[in-house]
């Protein structure tokens, strides 16, 4: 292999290899292409991508892929986003989804207990997450679809256990797993949960586990990490006990703001914004973005918008380039 393959080819490349479908496949090939440095020296790498790219663009056309051939773990999507919990045996996943929702997951004291995804809606305020439970991360025993569900996820909740002696070396083998995948890069967003805080000791390891986010976490994730709690340097789990339900509302509140979501509202000239019917836009979003999100002639016809919320004051005359933020109430103009 040419020794000058950039990070980003090698990232297109571990996605080829861990891709589970078509699009996927195709997806990734298109990245390779594009990231892999044009020289003479690739020119056999160029025409094999392109080949590649070809052969499966015809299967494709040849054979539409339909519900059937859908595998038995990818789950079907529900709510404003989906958030999966990540983490070593009996880290207590089960029991924190069986807490905050209404998903049923086997508990038990043994590892393994799960071996399928189980998703359940935790509810927000007026948001409903879908968090999926799911087995574990350790050597040599996580599922191989275990990657490509995560690939496919909104958000990762790393969960580790304040009351486990091992939690060091634990937390050290789902970053390490997960550091040999692709998805730290495709899936831009984390957090950590430091689950069992009414174990004896909790404290202590709490602080050590502190000391080996430090260090440890992936880099694309410090910075969804830290703005969660700590600082991006210094990154703060949320120190919950599925058992005692300690934390768990602050967590509810984690597992929405952890998707980047904000929730906005529109109202009429006059009349009250409906609060239990937020639209769920991503961050960043846009006045005219939001517009096309209620009605696409609302984007087309837009002349002006007002503005309540935050950055704003009541009534404000906001251009459509304005961006919104969470719980922003916005009266569109036409
Ligand atoms: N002390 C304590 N034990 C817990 C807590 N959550 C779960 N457990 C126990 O830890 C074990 C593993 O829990 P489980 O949810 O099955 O872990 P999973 O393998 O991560 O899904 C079970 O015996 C649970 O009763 C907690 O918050 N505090
Ligand atoms: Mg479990």
């Amino acid at each position: 292999m040419p020794a000058n393959l950039t990070p980003d080819y090698m990232a297109a490349e571990r996605r080829f290899r861990e891709a589970v479908d078509p699009q996927e496949q195709l997806d990734a090939l298109q990245e390779m292409l594009s990231t892999i440095p044009k020289h003479k020296g690739t020119e056999k790498m160029q025409a094999d991508i392109k080949r590649r790219i070809a052969r499966l663009r015809e299967e494709m056309q040849r054979r539409p892929s339909t519900a059937a051939q859908r595998p038995y773990w990818l789950l079907e999507r529900a709510g404003a986003g989906q958030v999966s919990l990540v983490g070593p045996p009996n880290a207590g996943k089960s029991q924190l989804l069986a807490s905050m929702s209404n998903a049923e997951p086997e508990v038990a004291d043994y590892p393994f207990t799960t071996r399928v995804p189980i998703p359940g809606i935790v509810i927000f305020q007026n948001v409903q997450v879908q968090v999926v439970d799911l087995p574990p991360v350790a050597p040599e025993m996580s599922p191989s679809w275990l990657p490509s569900l995560l690939h496919r996820t909104d958000a990762v909740a790393l969960v580790f256990d304040l009351g486990d002696d091992d939690l060091l070396s634990r937390a050290d083998e789902v970053l390490g797993y997960l550091d040999g995948t692709s998805i730290p890069k495709r899936i831009g967003r984390a957090m950590v949960v430091a689950n069992k805080a009414d174990s004896g000791g909790a404290v202590d390891r709490l602080l050590m586990l502190r000391d080996l986010l430090r260090s440890g976490m992936p880099a694309e994730w410090r910075a969804s990490v830290g703005e969660l709690g700590g600082s991006e340097e210094y990154p703060a789990p949320f120190v919950v006990s599925g058992r005692t339900g300690a934390g768990l509302d602050s967590l509810r509140r984690g597992f929405f703001e952890v998707l980047g979501l904000i929730r906005v509202y529109t109202k009429a000239p006059g009349k009250k914004a409906d609060h239990n019917a937020p639209f769920v836009l991503k961050r960043g979003t846009t006045v005219i973005e939001a517009a096309a999100a209620v009605h696409k002639d609302f984007a087309k016809n837009l002349k002006y918008a007002r503005l309540w919320g935050r950055n704003a004051y009541d009534g404000q005359m906001v251009q459509r380039d304005c961006v919104l933020s969470d719980g922003d109430v916005i009266e569109l103009h036409v």
